[in-house]
């Protein structure tokens, strides 16, 4: 399988506790390097243009909200078949259908508070990672 990038983010309710070391854990454990990463805030128009995507979707205003509630940590995640990889380790996106390990089956409080993000694409990890980060931030 080929070395992949996706674009991941340590969400606010993560951040807030103090959580971002326990999920750093998990993806290195998995054995996703961690090429990339900064703490930053994100703007209402920040969050609004990265999920352009939901735009229709009924929780995204709740999503852009929460999402420039507090500061969150992104990350470009390295390895094999990584889009895949980190999105098995991240879980199910509501915690109570996550599997047993996975970080939102430890650490997420509620469907939209769902500790982290991952690309699901190769396409739209092209497009996230971009979205933060310079070619000259990303260290292989
Ligand atoms: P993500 O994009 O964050 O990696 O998560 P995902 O693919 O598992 O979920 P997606 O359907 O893309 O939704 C993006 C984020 O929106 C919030 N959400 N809230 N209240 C709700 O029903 C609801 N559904 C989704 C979550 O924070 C989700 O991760
Ligand atoms: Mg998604």
């Amino acid at each position: 399988m080929a070395v992949e990038r996706t674009l991941s983010m340590i969400k606010p309710d993560a951040t807030n506790r103090n959580l971002t070391g326990k999920i750093n854990a998990k993806f290195e454990e998995a054995g996703l390097r961690i090429v990339a990463q900064k703490r930053i805030h994100l703007s209402q128009a920040q969050a609004g243009a990265f999920y352009a995507e939901h735009a229709e979707r009924p929780f995204y205003g709740e999503l852009c909200e929460f999402m420039c509630s507090a500061p969150i940590i992104v990350q470009v995640l390295e390895g094999e078949g990584a889009i895949l990889k980190n999105r098995e380790v991240m879980g199910a996106t509501n915690p109570a259908n996550a599997a047993d390990g996975t970080i939102r089956k430890d650490f997420a409080l509620s469907v939209g508070e769902n500790s982290v993000h991952g690309s699901d694409s190769p396409e739209a990890a092209a497009r996230e990672i971009s979205f933060y980060f310079s070619g000259l931030e990303l260290v292989g």
